[in-house]
């Protein structure tokens, strides 16, 4: 079964997606997410102008093999651009497998060690009632666990709240937040880190008083505070029993994580910007960390991040793969079969994609009662209608960043 064609399609139906569509001698294909928010055509130029010629010809049953020819031939190695490519083709490589054996591909992967896979969704608002709203309209949506994101005060606009401007210009699809804004440059955007500190424990007080204290609740700090100030944040929400406190501070130093964990047991989540296992070696070795929140299309795919669950697995850290809807279905669906057959799972972000993405995506996993399943269709379980996809031209799209009161730039 060797590879005949390998196509990169780009479509932007609620959003930019770059999918690969690899096709071998017997006319089985199997599809690879390799979408990088705000980034999408540096990934399509190295899958179009480097990698495609080097699969044409190639045995698409030997996956190991050609995600280490990928890597090492390369010769400069890692970063999410490189990552990103070589992860489309390692998915594509399995949903080809998957649909050669007749079987979904977490039953390559070893089969189920669960029967659903707990998601959380994204409550959001810029105050109190907003938030609260959200988070029932999460729970009415099914979700049993929810992130929640909120609003500062004197801050114009923050991650991860929903503003007009986001609705309106993704095409009137009521995304909770879809940060990557279309036509036009990065949106600058305003950051305090002490008023930050200052309120977002008043809000986890009171979502708990309002909630009561069992539902999950987890929190994204997205890489704005120093060690220091995660420190202080983890240690001012431990009353609030969070399941899990993301990217509390920029982890390319990764010492920086020993001091949060001498000041806070809140859990902590790291990884969505991460592409390697090398990322993670001093942070998992020193348990640093509870969650590992790498997607299968920035960590090298299905092969790498079931390597770095591995090794996860022996510090009892669990999975938190990234899911928003920068992830495109077929990543998602990618997680959800990795999801099901490692043992050490945790939790699955699972951001919901819009109607138009629906149409260029033909899905069959489920979502019920808060457990997302991928399904038992042959593969990874998910089709792309290739001319429906074609309507939907790409726009470029960049993501927001920051600045703080003194115009120095700062982490979004
Ligand atoms: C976020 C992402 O979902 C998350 O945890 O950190 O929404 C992130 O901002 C986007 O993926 C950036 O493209
Ligand atoms: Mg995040």
């Amino acid at each position: 079964m060797n590879i005949e064609s390998a196509d990169v399609i780009v479509t932007s139906p609620n959003r930019n997606f770059v999918t690969l569509k690899i096709t071998t001698s017997d006319g089985v294909y199997g599809l690879g997410d390799a979408t990088l928010n705000g980034r999408e055509l540096a990934v399509v130029a190295y899958l179009r102008d480097h990698v495609v010629p080097l699969l044409i010809g190639r045995d698409a049953s030997r996956i190991e093999d050609t995600w280490q020819f990928l890597y090492r031939s390369a010769y400069w190695r890692r970063g999410p651009v490189t990552m990103a490519a070589v992860a489309a083709v390692d998915m594509a490589l399995w949903d080809i497998k998957g649909k050669a054996a007749g079987m979904p591909v977490y039953q390559l992967l070893g089969g189920a060690s669960r029967t659903g896979l707990l998601a959380y969704g994204h409550a959001s608002g810029k105050e109190l009632p907003e938030v609260f709203d959200s988070i029932r309209d999460h729970h009415e949506q099914g979700y049993r666990a929810i992130r929640v994101q909120t609003g500062v005060p004197g801050l114009k606009s923050i991650y991860g709240i929903a503003s007009n401007a986001t609705f309106e210009a993704n095409s009137g699809v009521r995304y909770d937040h879809e940060p990557a804004q279309r036509g036009g440059l990065p949106n600058e955007e305003d950051w305090d880190t002490r008023s930050y500190l200052r309120h977002v424990p008043t809000v986890f007080e009171a979502v708990r008083n309002e909630f009561g204290p069992e539902l999950p609740l987890l929190h994204d700090g997205h890489h704005r505070m120093t060690p220091i100030q995660a420190a202080q944040l983890g240690k001012s929400l431990e009353p609030y029993d969070l399941f899990w406190l993301e990217d509390c501070t920029p982890a390319e130093n990764q010492e920086a994580l020993r001091l949060v964990r001498q000041h806070t047991t809140t859990p902590l989540a790291i990884g969505e910007i991460f592409n390697s296992i090398w990322d993670y070696q001093l942070i998992i070795r020193e348990q640093l960390v509870d969650y590992v929140r790498s997607a299968v299309t920035h960590a090298g795919g299905i092969t790498h991040l079931k390597k770095i669950m591995e090794y996860a697995s022996i510090y009892q850290i669990k999975s938190g793969f990234h899911g928003p809807t920068d992830i495109s279905p077929v990543g998602l669906a990618a997680q959800l079969h990795l999801g099901m057959a490692i043992h050490n799972f945790g939790i699955q972000e699972y951001m919901k994609h819009g109607e138009k993405t629906d149409r260029v995506f033909q899905q069959s996993f489920t979502f019920e009662d808060g457990y997302l399943h991928p399904g038992e269709k042959p593969g990874l379980g998910v089709d792309l209608d290739v001319d429906e996809a074609g309507t939907y031209p790409y726009v470029r799209a960049y993501l927001p960043y920051n600045r703080l009161a003194d115009g120095t730039v700062h982490d979004w």
